[in-house]
Order: structure tokens, then C-alpha cells, then sequence
């Protein structure tokens, strides 16, 4: 199936990586360049060889897709995976007076009773940005991450640009265009986000009928990251093509600086000893129409058959 792919990377990365430090302190196997496809009529590439949990890719995908920055809306959804970058910002800030959490992401790795301390403090603030709405506009926001440069690109003018709504306009109009991009990385930006964007250009592509999607990764989890990106930009294709008219095509993933953090080997021998399992299927709601209608519920998985879930630290 096309999830050998992955576990090509993998097992590629594992080979020819160097040793390479990073901002977090955590250490990787890295290398510089690589190229993924999926052939999306193959099946959706949400990975058998462990559970990926489809509700969180789908969740933050239309959170993207509303031009949502704020991690409210994710907590609303139960879903975690932006907690520790909101968390950061908070503990760094004025209003902040808990104790300590300098590095909290490697600390709560080694020393167990900070980690608790940790856990405590992240589940306040965690239940004040969903009773908060005020604490909620402060400190629940990432900066102009990929929802705000999507959605709401500010130009020089003073306006802003659509880029998603503009892309698939212009797909409808002129799919032979070769100037069918989205780009989250805005210079301007960058220094002021919590995390500058990991997946950060996005192009389409029409062909035969099909709409085939690229994306560019200038930074790339490997074991935790990725697997959420394919997820995402497949029914990201998904939900153009259904709107456009159009068969999926590939989704294409293309990545800068590839690594495995060193603290996620265990966990990757164990899933490269597994087999793959067929891929499940996406259904979308035939009811909507615009890619933008879509809720959680108009989105299912089908014959989904995982291997366990992998648990691995982020590194923060
Ligand atoms: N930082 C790093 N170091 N790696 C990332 O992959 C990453 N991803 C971000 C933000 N910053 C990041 C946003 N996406 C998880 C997956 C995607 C993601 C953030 C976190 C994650 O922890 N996934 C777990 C399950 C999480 C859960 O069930 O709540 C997994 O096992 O896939
Ligand atoms: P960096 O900004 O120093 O590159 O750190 C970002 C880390 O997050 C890096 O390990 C890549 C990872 N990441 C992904 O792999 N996918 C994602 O979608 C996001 C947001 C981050």
C-alpha cells in the first residue's frame, strides 16, 4: 500500500540521517530533502501500523481551513496537539505567576515531580481558556499561523487575500494554471508566531480530471508530525476535488530538514516491525457542496483497522 512509503522514509532516514542538535535540545537523526506520493485512489493515507487519530487531524484541518488561530476552538474539540505552544507564551508572559516552567517540555521528560507540577499547571490553564473568553483572546493565540495567512493575508494595502478561497476559484476557472499555490510562510510574520509554519507552501495540480496536491515541509516530525501532515493535506485534496468537480489525484509531500528525535527510536523499531494493513476509506457528506460547509460530522473513516497507538514525548 502507499503507507510503504512512509516506512520507507523511515527506514531512509534511519540509514542515511546524520546526528544533527535542534532548537528544542532534544537531538535527531536528520536528513536534507526527500519526496513522498500517494496515490490518493489508493485509499486515504491515514497509517495502519499505528493509530492516528483521524478526529485530531480532521478537527485542526478546519480549524485551518476557518482561519482560526486561537486554540480554543481545538479545546472545544478535545483536541490537544497545539496545547504546549499556547502554554509557552503564557508562562513566559507577565500575567503568569505559577512556578517555574522554563523548559517545561524536557524537564517533565526526567524529573517526575516537576512533571506533575507541570500537568497541573497546563490543566488550569487549559480549563481557563475554555471558561475565559478574555483569558481566551490573550493567551489562547498561536500569532498569524497557517489559518490567519490562508484565510487572511494582510496585504501592504491594508486588505487582506483569500488565498484558499482565491486557490480553488482559480481551479474551477483555469485548472491548467502552474500558479495554484498557498503559501503560510509570510516573512513579515514569522518572528511573532508561536511556532513558525512546519508545512509551509502548498501547490495543485489538474490533470485527467484528477487534482493532485504538493506540499513543501521546510521541518518534518517524522514519527509525530508527518503522519498528521499526510492526513491533513489528503483531505485537504479531498475536499477541493469534491467541490471542484474532480477525482483525487496524488498528494505529494516534499520536506527541507527530515528528522527523527533521538528520543523516538523505540517507538519506530516497534512500529517498522509491524504490517501494514489496507487503507481505509473517506466518505464526504454529498450534501455539502463548498469545501468550506464541512463540520466534523459530514467527515467518515471507514474500514480503519490500526495497529496500537504509539505513544512518543513532543519535543517543545
Ligand atoms: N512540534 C514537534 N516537535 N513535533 C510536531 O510534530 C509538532 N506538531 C505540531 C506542533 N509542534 C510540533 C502540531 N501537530 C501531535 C501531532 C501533531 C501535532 C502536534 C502533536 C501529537 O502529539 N500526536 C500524538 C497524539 C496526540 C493525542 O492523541 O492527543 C500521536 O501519537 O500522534
Ligand atoms: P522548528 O520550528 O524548530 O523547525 O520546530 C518545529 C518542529 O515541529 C519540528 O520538529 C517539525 C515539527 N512539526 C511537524 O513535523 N509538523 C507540523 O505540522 C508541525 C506544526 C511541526
Amino acid at each position: 500500500t502507499s503507507e510503504m512509503a512512509y516506512l520507507q522514509m523511515l527506514r531512509h532516514v534511519l540509514e542515511n540521517g546524520v546526528r544533527k542538535d535542534d532548537r528544542t535540545g532534544t537531538g535527531t537523526i536528520s536528513v536534507f530533502g526527500y519526496q513522498m506520493r500517494f496515490p490518493l485512489n489508493e485509499g486515504f493515507p491515514l497509517l495502519t501500523t499505528k493509530r492516528v487519530p483521524f478526529k485530531l487531524v480532521a478537527s485542526e484541518l478546519l480549524w485551518f481551513m476557518k482561519g482560526d488561530t486561537n486554540i480554543r476552538y481545538l479545546l472545544q474539540n478535545n483536541n490537544n496537539i497545539w496545547n504546549e505552544w499556547a502554554f509557552k507564551r503564557f508562562v513566559e508572559s507577565e500575567d503568569y505567576k505559577g512556578p517555574d516552567m522554563t523548559n517545561f517540555g524536557l524537564r517533565s521528560q526526567t524529573d517526575s515531580a516537576f512533571a506533575d507540577e507541570y500537568e497541573r499547571q497546563m490543566s488550569q490553564f487549559k480549563e481557563r481558556i475554555l471558561s475565559d473568553e478574555g483569558f481566551a483572546a490573550q493567551y489562547g493565540e498561536l500569532g498569524d499561523v497557517y489559518g490567519k495567512q490562508w484565510r487572511a493575508w494582510k496585504t501592504t494595502q491594508g486588505d487582506t487575500i483569500d488565498q484558499l478561497k482565491d486557490v480553488i476559484d482559480t481551479i474551477k476557472r483555469n485548472p491548467d494554471s502552474r500558479r495554484l499555490i498557498v503559501s503560510a510562510w509570510n516573512p513579515e510574520d514569522v518572528p511573532s508566531m508561536a511556532l513558525p509554519p512546519c508545512h509551509t507552501l502548498f501547490q495543485f495540480y489538474v490533470s485527467e480530471g484528477k487534482l493532485s496536491c504538493q506540499l513543501y515541509q521546510r521541518s518534518a516530525d517524522i514519527f509525530l508530525g508527518v503522519p498528521f501532515n499526510i492526513a491533513s493535506y489528503a483531505l485537504l485534496t479531498h475536499l477541493i476535488a469534491h467541490e471542484c468537480g474532480l477525482e483525487v489525484g496524488d498528494f505529494v509531500h516534499a520536506f527541507g530538514d527530515a528528522h527523527i528525535y533521538s528520543n523516538h527510536l523505540e517507538q519506530i523499531e516497534i512500529q517498522l516491525s509491524r504490517e501494514p494493513r489496507p487503507l481505509p476509506t473517506l466518505t464526504l457528506n454529498p450534501d455539502k457542496r463548498s469545501a468550506f460547509e464541512f463540520e466534523l460530522s459530514d467527515l467518515a473513516i471507514a474500514n480503519y483497522d490500526p495497529h496500537p497507538a504509539i505513544k512518543a514525548p513532543v519535543a517543545v
